[in-house]
């Protein structure tokens, strides 16, 4: 197979890059791209180039198989020189995506079309390291500086709308693209030598206030170095010549590309995308997920509901009578319009998704749906009515979905004729934004549910994990045994802001208690009671957050919980403090004092030992599984890979030391 394709055709050349299933940019890629531009060089019959990806991509960057490991010639910078300085133009025919080195090479052509569909980006800090081939250096000569640092810095590909409104495109092409990138050719060609981009002056940087951005920046990024050198990068390449710049900025592309976040981020790049391989099947099809029903039409059910139809699904919304189900359709409304306010949704998308949305309280009307997903109250007894009202109505062939974080999904599957179609799916809250989804194979879970939960994840740009049946599945059983470690933390002389403020020293977003006065002490408290009778009497228990809860300090919601909210923000509390100390004095542990590093090693040792067990009791697949859970689900720092990675790496350190 060829990687770089030449078609000849009526005085200019179409150089198509076949490299599937992304055209990334490897190796032999680079070798074929950079002996094509040498061999059109030197062709005088051909008038201007234009240069496309086979497939639906145009091309995704660099090879991220690649990037920790000694880069080899022909360099990506090279290729692009060699682009850049032909004697014809070169134009970029963009569909599907231009990202990373995609980018780079697209703006290293002397112009640049796109399907209107396309998303072009520079996401190299989402794996550790900045644009390494000109992309600091050539985004701000073609669009404003502002634009360059947002777009490098955050790393969020933009549509191709938004790239033709700030210069980074020419034009979007209304029909044929690849029609519209030959004319877009040919009239460069009559203008004479193209114009190399990084001859172009840089965009001022005059409105930009350096430090500042900086000093947000830092905040933002949680300890992820990426955002901060790539703003640096920016910053040179404002400053310096261009040469100065782009040597500067490959020197920086180098050092990170061998750094241990690099590494992380990309170890969860591939996680990522390995997890729920296993729920796809060759033989067993999923159902058809254009028709699906949702029963609930609480937070979670209006949720999963408002993701499905921004997905393009038909959804019927089912609640226990026409009022409430009335509720539900306004709560996606409203969440739909709340999308249109921040500018994320477009005003006609907005109206054809909530058109979509039928709700009613009649089961019978959910025999169309191939699919129903249950949302309602966390309860075994309500889900266990449900599932036998629906087994009633739905068709022998439909898939049943039970959304819960906690409950047994194969009691829930007795209550069925067909436990093979029933599977449980643990969304998490907001449904439309958050991105992992858990899927949850029953005992008895047949294949064509478990493709069933794998196609929706993909449907809904959900990144699926496949969890037994066990109290929490894998996420919830993690953070509930590191909450209880916590706890006893406690009782042994740490206090609440202090663990809290070392978790997000460490780089998660909030800290454990603060998580939990977010979403309400009363769900673990509920779960506590559920299992008091079956628990282990001499085993450790820490009783603070239950006298919590009994004072009625619930969290947010009451004002009060592990911090008080009088003044808006989270202040400690002497009233939680006297608690604390009360307890310690009833549990006589002997206090001691930590250290942020002592608190942090106590909560990732957990984190591990409870992975561990997951593996060993068969409850998650592997451990990347794992770690994609707490990275995508619960504020693990993404750099830093996950836990699991890290007791990986740790001990194959303690092996080489
Ligand atoms: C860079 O460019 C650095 C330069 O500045 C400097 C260089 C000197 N490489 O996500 P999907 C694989 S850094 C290798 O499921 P989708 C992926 O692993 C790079 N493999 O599909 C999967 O393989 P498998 C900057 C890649 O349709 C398959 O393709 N670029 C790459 O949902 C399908 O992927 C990025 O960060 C790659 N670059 O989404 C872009 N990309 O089937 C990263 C994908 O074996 N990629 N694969 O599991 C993406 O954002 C998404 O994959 C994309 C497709 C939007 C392209």
């Amino acid at each position: 197979m060829s990687l770089v394709t030449i078609d000849r055709r009526n005085g200019l050349a179409y150089v198509t890059i076949d490299n599937p299933p992304v055209n990334s940019l490897g190796r032999s890629v680079r070798k074929n791209l950079l002996l094509a531009c040498t061999s059109l060089a030197a062709d005088k019959e051909v008038a201007a180039v234009v240069v496309s990806g086979k497939g639906r991509n145009f091309v995704a960057g660099a090879d991220i198989g690649e990037l920790g490991q000694t880069p080899s010639e022909p360099f990506l910078p090279d290729v692009l020189s060699a682009i850049e300085n032909a004697p014809m133009p070169w134009v970029a025919a963009i569909s599907g995506v231009a990202l990373g080195g995609g980018l780079e090479l697209a703006m290293a052509c002397h112009g640049r079309v796109a399907d209107r569909g396309a998303r072009l980006g520079l996401p190299e800090v989402n794996l550790g390291v900045i644009p390494g081939a000109g992309g600091t250096v050539r985004l701000p000569r073609l669009v404003p500086m502002a634009d360059a640092v947002s777009m490098i810095t955050g790393g969020k590909p933009i549509a191709a709308t938004h790239a033709l409104d700030i210069g980074l495109l020419d034009r979007i092409a209304q029909a044929d693209l690849i029609r519209c990138a030959t004319a877009l050719a040919q009239e460069l060609a009559q203008k004479g030598p193209p114009v190399p981009t990084i001859t172009r002056p840089c965009h001022s940087s005059d409105k930009i206030d350096w430090e500042a951005v900086e000093k947000q920046m830092k905040q933002k990024s949680r300890g992820a170095v990426a955002p901060l050198e790539a703003l640096s990068s920016l910053h040179t390449a404002a400053q310096a010549p261009a040469s100065e710049a782009l040597s500067a900025e490959r020197a920086r592309f180098l050092r990170l590309t061998t750094s241990e976040q690099a590494a992380a981020l990309r170890y969860v790049f591939f996680a990522e995308r390995a997890a729920g391989k296993s729920l796809r099947s060759h033989d067993t099809p999923p159902v058809d997920l254009r028709q699906v029903g949702v029963i609930g039409g609480g937070t979670m059910g209006a949720g999963i509901a408002t993701a499905l139809v921004l997905a393009g699904s038909q959804v019927r919304l089912v609640e226990r009578d026409a009022p409430v189900a009335e509720a539900g359709r306004a709560r996606v409304a409203q969440t739909i319009a709340d999308s249109v306010k921040r500018g994320v949704l477009a005003q006609g998308a907005a109206k054809a998704a909530i058109a979509r949305l039928s709700t009613g309280s009649d089961y019978a009307a959910l025999a169309d749906c191939a699919l129903v997903i249950e949302a309602v109250f966390e309860d075994m007894a309500v889900k266990r009515q449900v599932f036998s009202r629906l087994d009633a109505v739905m068709p022998a062939e439909a898939v049943l979905a039970t959304n819960t974080s906690y409950l047994d999904v194969d009691a829930l599957a007795e209550t069925t004729r067909d436990p093979a179609r029933i599977l449980g799916l643990h969304f998490f809250s907001p449904a439309h934004v958050m991105k992992l989804l858990e899927v949850v194979r029953g005992r008895e879970t047949g294949a064509r549910a478990l493709a069933t939960g794998a196609a929706l994840a993909r449907l809904l740009g959900k990144v699926p994990v496949v969890a037994g049946v066990c109290d929490g599945f894998i996420g919830n059983r993690i953070m509930a045994a590191y909450r209880r470690d916590c706890e006893f933390m406690l009782e042994e002389g740490a206090l609440p802001q202090q663990i809290d403020a070392a978790m997000q020293d460490y780089g998660f977003a909030m800290g454990i208690f603060a998580v939990q006065d977010l979403s309400g002490l009363d769900i673990a408290w509920a779960q506590r009671k559920a299992q008091a009778p079956s628990r282990d009497p001499s085993a450790r228990y820490a009783r603070i957050a239950d006298q919590l809860c009994e004072a009625g300090r619930l969290g947010r919601k009451t004002g009060q919980g592990w911090y008080d909210y009088a003044s808006g923000a989270a202040k400690s509390d002497p009233a939680v403090e006297a608690i604390i100390q009360a307890e310690q004095a009833r549990a006589g542990r002997k206090l001691r004092s930590f250290s942020a590093e002592d608190i942090m090693a106590r909560i990732l040792g957990r984190m591990q030992a409870e992975g561990a067990a997951l593996l060993q009791e068969g409850i998650s697949e592997s451990a990347a599984d794992i770690d994609v859970v707490m990275v995508t689900g619960y504020g693990f720092p993404r750099h830093k890979g996950g836990p699991m990675y890290l007791a990986a790496k740790s001990s194959s350190e303690g092996k080489d030391a």
